[in-house]
């Protein structure tokens, strides 16, 4: 894993390379002793901004340098102006999501607000399942895996896994996910470990009698491959249930999607962040008050716990207290976590963080993995959010 073709390190120039900035700025003001006379830092052009640099997606990748490729981005439909994720599936028997779903997760990244330099909108998401769905999902490295009802420890036995499973020299283009049971006992519908990273898993299998369903795999792997990516449960930060977050990654919104206010719903990221709401004094006639609001619904905690959803749009005036009226400024704890605090949201799509874990083209483009302490909606935690009220 991490082999790099070569010694010189290499730089990838991304759209948010805030860190190669950082990187730059050093290399800069390091003193001229620091780097031996012949050292050159090679910057492996990035154009569109996923991580993977140009020379891959142009000519493919040879992961240990001997002038063979190894992976053929090009071959497996990249391009050096369209942003790229690759995603390697493998599932214990049962457990694999039908083509029908793994075609609205593909669609959810096509349709994405994110602009490329070919002028066109959206990732571009290459999903391989091997032989199983077909040849639209094959990139031949998705496999079916020994049955394991319980992965316990999770990440070191899905690190295993993905050990015997999944090509080394796949490790700086492929996230890497599992379709599997359960783990550590939690009951819990998926893990990523880290933010940002390249492994996760998805786990709504019967030995916690998850009644799944083609929206839960959609949401739930889209929720998974979210924190791979660099999101989390309240955007800016773990604050789950925020009313004014619109996106899978908020527990409201995972197995359902985010409500339209014209019907429907919508399994993705969040494209804006509403102005923050401040539980302490929440003017109730004005909604989330966003415009952009106005296309959907949303969801709230109502003093009792339970939860409500707007019958109209999420721009319109909410009953925050749920007294019955729409007119008060409202201190109340819509998110139920017990505390009255200012909840703010973020526009999820321009958050994206490309190259996490050991995908990208080494250097600042890679994204840091912290364990931020990832705990995953647990069957309960489901029941519990979802507790209606009249
Ligand atoms: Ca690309
Ligand atoms: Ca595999
Ligand atoms: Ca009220
Ligand atoms: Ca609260
Ligand atoms: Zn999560």
């Amino acid at each position: 894993m991490g082999r790099r073709p070569r010694s010189r390190r290499l730089l990838a120039i991304g759209a948010s390379s805030i860190a190669l900035a950082a990187a730059l700025a050093s290399a800069a003001t390091a003193p001229a002793t620091a780097a031996p006379p012949t050292a050159s830092i090679e910057i492996a052009t990035d154009t569109d901004g996923d991580s993977l640099p140009d020379a891959w997606e142009t000519s493919g990748y040879d992961a240990n340098g001997d002038g063979v490729i190894d992976v053929d981005l090009p071959g497996m439909g990249a391009s050096p102006t369209k942003k790229d994720i690759f995603v390697e599936m493998d599932y214990m028997s049962g457990r694999l999501a039908s083509a029908t779903a793994l075609d609205r997760i593909v669609a959810v990244f096509a349709a994405a607000p994110v602009s490329n330099p070919d002028g066109t909108t959206g990732i571009r998401l290459h999903l391989d399942a091997g032989s199983a769905r077909g040849a639209t999902y094959n990139l031949g490295g998705g496999n079916e895996v020994p049955y394991d009802s319980n992965l316990q420890p999770a990440e070191s036995q899905t690190l295993s896994i993905k050990s015997a499973h999944f090509d080394a020299d796949r490790a700086a283009v492929f996230y890497y996910m599992l379709w599997a049971d359960d783990y550590d006992g939690s009951c819990s519908s998926g893990n990523a470990f880290a933010i940002p990273n390249d492994t996760f898993i998805v786990t709504m299998g019967p030995r916690c009698d998850w009644t799944v369903t083609e929206d839960m795999n959609v949401g739930t792997f889209i929720h998974e491959l979210g924190h791979n990516l660099g999101l989390r449960h309240g955007g800016v930060d773990h604050t789950n249930y925020k009313p004014n977050y619109l996106s899978v990654m908020n527990y409201f919104f995972q197995f359902n999607g985010v409500p339209k206010a014209a019907g429907g719903a919508y399994f993705g990221y969040s494209d804006f962040a509403p102005p923050a709401l401040n539980e302490g004094s929440l003017r109730e006639g004005l909604g989330l008050n966003s415009t952009e609001a106005a296309a959907w619904k949303t969801k709230w905690k109502c003093p009792n716990g339970t939860t409500r959803t707007t019958t109209g749009t999420a721009n319109g005036a909410i009953d925050w207290n749920c007294d019955g009226d729409t007119t008060d400024t409202a201190r109340t704890d819509v998110n139920d976590d017990n505390r009255i605090r200012t909840l703010t949201a973020q526009d999820n799509w321009a958050s994206i963080v490309f190259g996490g874990g050991s995908v990208g083209g080494g250097g600042a483009s890679k994204g840091v993995r912290t364990d931020e302490g990832l705990s995953e909606m647990t069957k309960q935690d489901w029941l519990n959010a979802h507790r209606h009220g009249h």
